[in-house]
């Protein structure tokens, strides 16, 4: 392709909104360019990596058995209704009326539309498994798009649907399509990690999320540095590094903070005058204990309904692991006024002893045995002390309900517990029966009894993954493409234009090298040589090579882009070069 005969408006500048690297070069390189906030267009650059990555995803799930169809993005409200997540989701479904006044979705993932499509076409167990997937357009309307492509309102996904008559089945297409995407991740090039992850609202049992690695990732994988568990930090178990129990002695007056009025030892839950402690921090220092002898109660609406979790002062409290362990989909910090009336605490001052009966209370298993504690009183400026979790205050349910933290061990090994930042690329679930029942859609067994399909669903974020490709391959001056999604092969540049020698040799090379199949984007512009290789820095291509003043000897200079020195080549051993890459 001749540069100028293409669209690749390169930039010299960062775009002002650019905030991390991928968003940056896609945009200097001339890859992507913004519609609207979250709303981009592919340039012609960008989308031809689009396709080669499309591709690789294609062969992949190809070998994995799964059929590619094309769903509409335009689903009407009913599909919606159907499924009851018409009104679970809020804004960012993006809702529109046609010229009738009747209202619709435009797609933000494809449950329904496919379950309603097999509900109709596929009746019997013998069509089973089957698995379809398609590479389609997803509108979420997003309170905060950034990052360009990582985090868009209209943006690509492959998603994969399965349908099985067991639950066997099930855990055969998800181990393919788990399989499938590992070869996806290590033919783009990604370095990335599979975890356990939270079904979330989609609901489901097993699921794990296909995480890019990256600093600038918004998810944390918990990783042991022994054994294989790797899980994301909203459900990741540990085991507790401060082994501290409530030690023997009550509180040492000579480690209390100076001035304070704690006595030098106290009787079982008895009430100490603590003004203003309202953190933890405040209270190790008030009584000059660690925060391993506090319990933290965390009052929340679970659903709506009152809940005190418990945590020990040095963890923070999980809000996925609480909603997971009440099966509930919304979990939120109660507010001052409700800690008064739904309560009779006071906000800072909450602790499980005396709580109204009709208040659950849910502890880590931390709390349990903890003695000599340290708690709220439920009164302003007080706590109480000297409290023994097992005989002091009731738990009606024990759970992990804390986030794991630097320094805890691994459950399963005892191993040291690493952190990442991760990229979410993928994500695959076993749905089970919860759309097909939802939405009646069942296939008749060989017995003729009707049963709901056994479902899966699979995702990757197309668009995302460039994105997250670029976070992970590039240098200062630009992108370095992985070889097997690189938009062409060779960047081919001539220095002089008005200089027929390189000129001929010039387009001689370009020839050769797109009768040998060899991808070349070809920059013959009347621009300075270091404008061109600014550019062909920006662009990334593996190779560059040079038609400049040695074109009389025929030899042309050769650099690779993820190399710094360049090296002289025989021009008529070029085609062989490049074949050999
Ligand atoms: C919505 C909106 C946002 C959403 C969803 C629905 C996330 C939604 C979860 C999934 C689950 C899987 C198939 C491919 C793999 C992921 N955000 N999810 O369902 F209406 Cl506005 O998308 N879907």
């Amino acid at each position: 392709m001749r540069l100028r005969h293409t669209l690749i408006p390169t930039l010299r500048d960062d775009p002002s909104d650019a905030e991390t690297a991928s968003h940056r070069f896609m945009a200097r390189a001339g890859l992507i360019r913004q519609l609207a906030s979250g709303v981009y267009t592919y340039l012609p650059l960008g989308y031809r990596v689009l396709r080669n990555v499309e591709r690789i995803i294609r062969e992949e799930m190809e070998k994995a058995g799964a059929v590619e169809l094309l769903l509409p993005a335009l689903h009407p409200a009913e599909l919606w209704q159907e499924s009851g997540r018409w009104d679970v989701y809020g804004d960012e479904l993006m809702r529109l009326k046609d010229r009738n006044g009747r209202p619709f979705a435009l797609g933000a993932t494809h449950e329904e539309a496919i379950t309603s499509l097999v509900r109709d076409e596929v009746k019997s167990y013998k069509k089973l498994p089957l698995t379809l997937y398609q590479i389609q357009t997803k509108f979420r309307d997003e309170r905060r798009p950034r990052y360009g492509l990582l985090r868009g309102r209209e943006f690509l996904m492959k998603d994969a649907y399965s349908f099985d008559a067991s639950q066997e089945g099930l855990d055969q297409s998800y181990t393919r399509m788990y399989d499938a995407y590992t070869a996806i991740f290590t033919r783009c090039g990604l370095k990335f990690r599979a975890i356990e992850a939270d079904s979330g609202a989609i609901g489901g049992s097993d699921t794990h999320e296909f995480m890019a690695l990256s600093d600038i990732g918004e998810d944390t994988i918990v990783h042991c540095g022994q054994c294989d568990y790797a899980a994301n930090l909203e459900l990741a178990e540990s085991v507790g590094s401060v082994n501290a129990k409530a030690d023997a002695g009550g509180v040492a007056a000579d480690k209390a903070e100076p001035g304070a009025t704690a006595p030098a030892a106290f009787g079982a839950g008895q009430i100490v005058e603590t003004p203003n402690c309202r953190t933890i921090a405040q209270l190790t220092r008030f009584f000059g204990v660690g925060p391993e002898r506090i319990v933290k109660s965390i009052a929340l609406l679970i659903d709506g309904r009152p809940v005190v979790a418990l945590v020990r002062g040095d963890r923070e409290l999980n809000e996925t692991k609480i909603k997971r362990m009440l099966g509930a989909t919304s979990a939120e910090l109660m507010s001052e006024q409700d800690i008064t009336d739904k309560l009779g605490s006071v906000a800072g001052f909450i602790g499980p002893v005396n709580l109204p009966s009709d208040i659950p209370i849910m502890a880590d298993e931390e709390i349990r045995g903890m003695r000599q504690a340290i708690v709220g009183a439920n009164a302003a400026d007080r706590h109480l002390v000297d409290v023994d979790a097992d005989r002091d205050f009731r738990i009606n349910l024990y759970g992990d309900l804390r986030t794991a933290t630097a320094g805890d061990r691994c459950t399963r090994c005892g191993g040291e517990l690493r952190f990442d930042k991760g990229i979410e690329v993928g994500h695959v679930f076993k749905l089970g029966t919860k759309y097909s029942e939802a939405m009646r859609a069942t296939y008749l067994d060989d017995s003729g009894k009707s049963n709901p399909y056994i479902m899966g669903c699979y995702g990757i974020g197309v668009s995302r993954l460039l994105a997250a490709i670029v976070e992970q391959h590039h240098n200062d001056a630009g992108i370095v493409w992985p070889a097997e999604i690189t938009p062409y092969r060779v960047h081919l540049i001539v220095i002089q234009t008005n200089n027929t020698v390189q000129m001929e040799l010039a387009e001689k090379l370009y020839r050769d090298l797109q009768n040998a199949g060899c991808d070349v984007l070809y920059d013959d512009r009347d621009d300075r040589a270091g404008a061109k290789f600014a550019d062909a820095d920006l662009i990334g291509l593996p190779l560059r090579v040079t038609v400049g003043k040695r074109a009389a000897e025929g030899i042309v200079e050769c650099k690779r882009r993820s190399e710094a020195e360049s090296f002289e080549l025989a021009a008529d051993r070029l085609t062989d070069f490049v074949r050999s890459m």
